[in-house]
């Protein structure tokens, strides 16, 4: 009787941990999935980046499409210009659309990513020489189609990516080149009569904390605003190195979200310099702590999206060598200490 007792007792234990740390997600730490814990700060979700191709890895999967730790998805490749519309005129949404799909499935919300970009376009855009009003009709062409055939199912769009360079100074691009910064206003404009109800952002690295790419952004908002443009958010992208991450970054989000536009940390990832040590992922899970802090002490910061939530998938190694392991699931899809600093970020310890 007693042995029965005690195995029923052993099974009951058993059954209550599988359900607490379902098998995948990786041990020890936090039990809380980073979703539950971003909405209780109150934030609108957590999010990851994915691509199409990661998308028939189940174990990868199984953890994605929960939506405990994921309510928000961003498609890191599938709608950029040279895969949305290769050709003029051509379109070809099916990888943005299985991952609408995905996140529909999920409950979760997609950010739309991007509309205008010099990287990752399409070569007939720059091959043509288009003269200014060319190339005005081309951007609203491209602008109306994508953020039309998904409209009412995209939280934010990121409507133009990474316009300046890091001095403040425009970017060159065929846009800025041959448009000049006008491009801007048209981009947002055209976004905003194809769907009406997205949150239109202004996307960009190194914006994370002060400096005179974030001065560019400031003032390029005051214009936008001036000029009564629909523009309602800054995206900073936050590809963070370890151990340098900016100390400022409450207060650069302060001064954005000051000027009436809501903020989001949207590519979060920290990279560190390889090989990887125990003493290296915990000065990572104190830059993760801070950042996500960051956000979570600025109401107006509604979000943060690491750019893929594993180091199986992310694109540090194959562009910055030597350094890697920037996200908080390792590449065996199992927790990382960021994980756990990342909770405590959003409960307001860093
Ligand atoms: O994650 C994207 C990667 O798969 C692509 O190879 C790369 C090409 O530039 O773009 C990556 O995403 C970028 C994002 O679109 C904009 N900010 C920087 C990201 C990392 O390069």
């Amino acid at each position: 009787m007693f042995a029965a007792y005690f195995s029923l007792l052993a099974l009951v234990q058993l059954a209550a941990t599988a359900v607490v740390v379902p098998s995948g997600h990786g041990l020890p730490g936090s039990r809380e999935g980073l979703s539950q814990v971003a909405k209780a700060a109150g934030k609108l979700y957590f999010g990851s980046a994915t691509d199409n191709p990661t998308l028939t890895d189940e174990p990868y999967i199984s953890i994605l499409s929960d939506n405990h730790q994921f309510t928000q998805i961003t498609p890191a490749n599938s709608m950029k210009w040279e895969t949305v519309e290769p050709q003029r005129g051509v379109f070809n949404f099916t990888g943005g659309d299985q991952i609408v799909a995905f996140a529909k499935k999920n409950g979760q919300i997609v950010r739309g990513h991007t509309c205008v970009w010099h990287s990752q376009l399409a070569p007939w855009v720059a091959a043509g020489n288009f003269d200014n009003s060319t190339l005005q009709q081309i951007v609203k062409d491209h602008t109306t189609a994508v953020v039309s055939h998904w409209k009412g199912q995209i939280y934010a769009w990121d409507v133009v990516n990474e316009i300046f360079n890091d001095d403040g100074t425009w970017r060159p691009s065929p846009f800025s080149d041959i448009i000049g910064p006008s491009f801007v206003e048209l981009a947002f404009r055209t976004a905003h009569k194809a769907d009406p109800n997205a949150k239109l952002y202004l996307n960009d690295y190194n914006i994370d904390g002060l400096g005179p790419k974030s001065t560019a952004v400031v003032n390029l908002v005051k214009s936008l605003k001036a000029a009564k443009a629909p523009i309602h958010g800054i995206g900073l992208q936050a590809h963070m190195i370890s151990g340098s991450i900016p100390t400022d970054i409450k207060q650069n989000i302060e001064q954005f979200t000051k000027l009436g536009v809501e903020v989001a940390i949207t590519e979060l990832d920290i990279r560190i310099t390889l090989p990887v040590t125990p003493e290296k992922l915990e000065q990572q899970k104190k830059d993760y702590a801070a950042v996500v802090a960051a956000c979570n002490s600025v109401k107006g910061c509604i979000g943060v999206t690491v750019w893929d939530f594993t180091d199986k998938y992310s694109w540090i190694p194959s562009v910055f060598a030597g350094e890697g392991d920037a996200l908080p699931w390792d590449k065996d899809l199992v927790r990382k200490p960021a994980y756990d600093g990342i909770v405590q970020g959003f409960n307001g310890r860093s």
